[in-house]
């Protein structure tokens, strides 16, 4: 038996899809949301099963890794994220290159050129390493529809959408798919309500509903896209609020400071209590330019 997890993303998504193009899909596969990355907790294989992975971090998954790859499975590994301490008996496609996303390391791995994987890049906010500018609002739609606090706020289950995909077979055909434009008329209302929100005393806040758990990544990534910032898009949870935080440097270690984090020019912090926002906003006025 084959067990595949995947990041419920556009890059999750489109590797999985040129992996079942060419190997099929069968056996028992575990995704979440995007957030959920921790999904190796829920494999139990048995003697003789095989492991694949793809676009989750091994270094957050590492004890299990560990213990599987101890226990004599065969594990395959792709990903573009932190991968921790190298682990004997895993084989890990591990690239944390800027410019490749994990669909890039299957296609290589597979040794047949996708779509899928320009897809996958737009997904990711690599555009910029992508020879296809048409695929890229798919990407970015696959991509949103992975964000949420858990599955109930998502359009599709991952698991479903990458099925979808799967039987389209090339990008193009999903693109007149009517999955592909309920997850364009789901956005496109997400978004406008987004667009109403104004910025208060330097950030936004939304309500804690799930058009907005779905399209604050989004959000975050267009407001990045007009200026420098840093900008801040907080979620309100009531004593808490959920923070995205984007900008050009020193995001994730910002982030950190309050007990988030996250990389170079995306972070977040889950739950920072309402009583630190002032804190929170001095140390990012004082890297806002003036
Ligand atoms: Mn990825």
């Amino acid at each position: 038996m084959r067990w595949f997890a995947y990041n419920g993303d556009a890059d999750g998504i489109c590797s999985m899809v040129q992996w079942g193009l060419i190997h099929g899909i069968d056996g028992h596969r575990i995704t979440g949301v995007k957030r959920d990355i921790e999904l190796l907790k829920r494999l139990n294989p048995r003697e003789g099963d095989e492991i694949i992975v793809m676009d989750i971090s091994l270094a957050r998954n590492h004890e299990e890794a560990k213990e599987f790859a101890n226990l004599g499975f065969d594990i395959t590994w792709f990903d573009h994220h932190l991968a921790g301490e190298k682990i004997e008996g895993l084989n890990a496609n591990i690239d944390t290159s800027s410019n490749v996303c994990t669909a890039k390391l299957v296609e290589k791995f597979l040794g047949k050129s996708s779509d899928w994987a320009e897809v996958a890049l737009h997904g990711d906010g690599l555009s910029l390493h992508s020879t296809k500018p048409e695929l890229k609002e798919l990407g970015e739609l696959l991509n949103y529809n992975g964000y949420g606090a858990d599955l109930g706020d998502l359009h599709f289950h991952p698991d479903e959408l990458m099925q979808l995909c799967l039987e389209a077979k090339n990008p193009q055909t999903f693109l007149q798919s009517p999955a592909f434009r309920a997850l364009k008329e789901g956005f496109e209302s997400d978004i406008s309500k987004a667009n109403q929100i104004e910025k208060k005393d330097g950030y936004f806040l939304l309500p804690n509903e799930s058009w907005a758990r779905r399209v604050v990544g989004v959000m975050a990534h267009r407001i990045n896209e007009e200026s420098e910032g840093p900008h801040v898009i907080a979620i309100d949870k009531g004593n808490t609020l959920q923070i995205s935080l984007r900008g050009r440097n020193g995001i994730g270690e910002l982030c950190a400071k309050f007990g988030g984090g996250g990389r170079a020019t995306a972070g977040g912090i889950d739950n920072l209590p309402k009583s630190e926002i002032t804190d929170l906003m001095n140390e990012v006025n004082s890297r806002r330019s003036a």
